[in-house]
């Protein structure tokens, strides 16, 4: 009944009802019109071993396109650290708790997830943005127009995937298992997509923008968008929503979507459109690539654990869940005297978070922590408390958060067949010694 362990690959790829490829097909993406899928899927045993820097004894076992874990500190990915991957084709890597205790998550910490494959070019000097469709006049922007015609602002902004969490769900969801840590809140420096798209003069027919970016779809197909998404007009024009050139001060990791991202704090990460090079106003809800179907929906009401739903009663999905995350002590912790500092961030899609409580007994009872108000709208809060544990031994430390609404995490999932918006308590163990 409480959170389960991800899912161990060997496991995964054993009890895959499409046996080993079904499995390869959602961890890496099945290539239309080729046969590349991972990077380890072509390496000889000799190649992993060097990677590994060690013979492999029971490399029999070891399922095609395991990324070691040795290796799953993305050390494929430049400018991250402590990432753990999660599929390198499309690159997908989450970050462990205990490496988002920052108030400001860093570039080499900020998650990394990917639909398709990343431009080859993100040069800033020769990059445009187009906005068009139903506007009084069409804009082709440079970067530099932006910087020049816009008020430039920095914010602090929470990005996280509509599937964090989905490690938890059972019956299992397909798709990246993330944890926790698809979320992040790094400062970003850019325009309001609100001042942008008034510059261009919203048209009043239009109710849905539309996303595009550079990345290329895993086909290579270049009439294939690996995702374009949109979200409804008054959504669009919150002064929240950045049009993004910068990250913590300098530019966009190329991971992150360099040289220009939307950010709209608040919803899933996919409305936040990196290597942004149009966007297009709409009179009908945009139905590009993962737009329809059951991405980024889920039904609309709620469904008993495995339960088909008929794709019509989906819906998609617009404000994310209150959350918080413990982000000290880390996970395992082993300290060696009962007083503990407990600390985290919590957040609350298009509202703001009114409490956090933690509990170290089981959700018996319920300890306050202090909260602080976010420094801008769309970041998240920092909450810490101190406690004492009563004696040595093993404890599980809990938070819950409650949004302005007076809604709270829930302990279990709230259940649906693609694994999105799990928000139920982090639970962290910790062992006094
Ligand atoms: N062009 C493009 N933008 C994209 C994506 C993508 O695959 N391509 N993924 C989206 C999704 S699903 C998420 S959760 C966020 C993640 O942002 P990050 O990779 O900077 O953490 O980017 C969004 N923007
Ligand atoms: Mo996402």
């Amino acid at each position: 009944m409480a959170d389960k362990r991800p899912t161990p690959i060997t496991t995964f790829y054993r009890d895959h009802p499409d046996g080993p490829d079904g499995a390869d097909k959602d961890l890496f993406g099945r290539v239309a019109n080729t046969n590349r899928r991972g990077f380890m899927r072509n390496m000889g045993l000799a190649a992993v071993s060097t990677l590994v820097g060690a013979a492999i004894p029971f490399h029999r076992n070891m399922p095609g396109g395991l990324i070691p874990a040795a290796l799953a500190d993305t050390s494929i990915m430049d400018g991250k650290t402590g990432l753990t991957l999660l599929n390198d084709r499309p690159l997908n890597a989450e970050t462990p708790a205990h490496f988002l205790d920052d108030d400001v998550t860093p570039n080499e910490r900020h998650f990394v997830r990917n639909n398709g494959l990343p431009p080859t070019d993100m040069n800033a000097q020769d990059w445009t943005l187009t906005i068009d469709g139903l506007v009084d006049t069409p804009l082709t922007l440079s970067v530099a127009d932006l910087k020049r015609d816009f008020e430039v602002v920095s914010k602090r902004l929470v990005i996280e995937c509509g599937g964090n969490g989905r490690a938890m769900f059972s019956p299992p969801a397909r798709g990246n298992q993330w944890t926790y840590g698809a979320v992040g809140c790094s400062e970003w420096t850019g325009v309001r997509l609100s001042d942008v798209l008034r510059a261009a003069g919203v048209n009043p027919a239009a109710i849905y923008t539309a996303h595009e970016g550079a990345d290329i779809h895993l086909s290579g197909k270049a009439d294939k968008m690996p995702l374009s998404r949109g979200m409804p007009i008054e959504k669009a024009m919150d002064d929240a929503n950045l049009i993004a050139f910068g990250q913590n001060g300098g530019d966009i990791h190329p991971m992150n979507g360099a040289p220009l991202r939307l950010v709209v704090p608040g919803w899933p990460g996919s409305c936040s459109q990196k290597w942004l090079t149009r966007i297009w106003l709409r009179d009908q809800v945009h139905d590009g690539a993962k737009m329809t179907g059951t991405s980024y929906r889920v039904p609309r009401y709620p469904v008993a654990p495995g339960t088909k739903v008929p794709r019509a009663d989906f819906e998609i999905i617009e404000a994310m869940p209150v959350k918080s995350l413990i982000t000290a002590p880390e996970n395992g912790a082993r300290p060696g005297q009962r007083n503990l500092e407990v600390r985290g961030h919590a957040w609350a899609g298009d509202t703001v978070v009114s409490a956090v409580d933690i509990s170290f007994d089981f959700g018996a009872t319920w300890q306050k922590t202090e909260l602080s108000p976010a420094p801008n709208t769309g970041a998240w809060q920092r909450w810490k408390t101190d406690i004492e544990l009563p004696e040595a031994g093993y404890y599980e430390i809990w938070a819950r958060a409650t949004d302005a609404n007076g809604v709270m995490q829930p302990f279990a999932i709230d259940w649906n067949p693609k694994g999105y918006l799990n928000n139920s308590f982090h639970r962290v163990a910790v062992t006094v010694t």
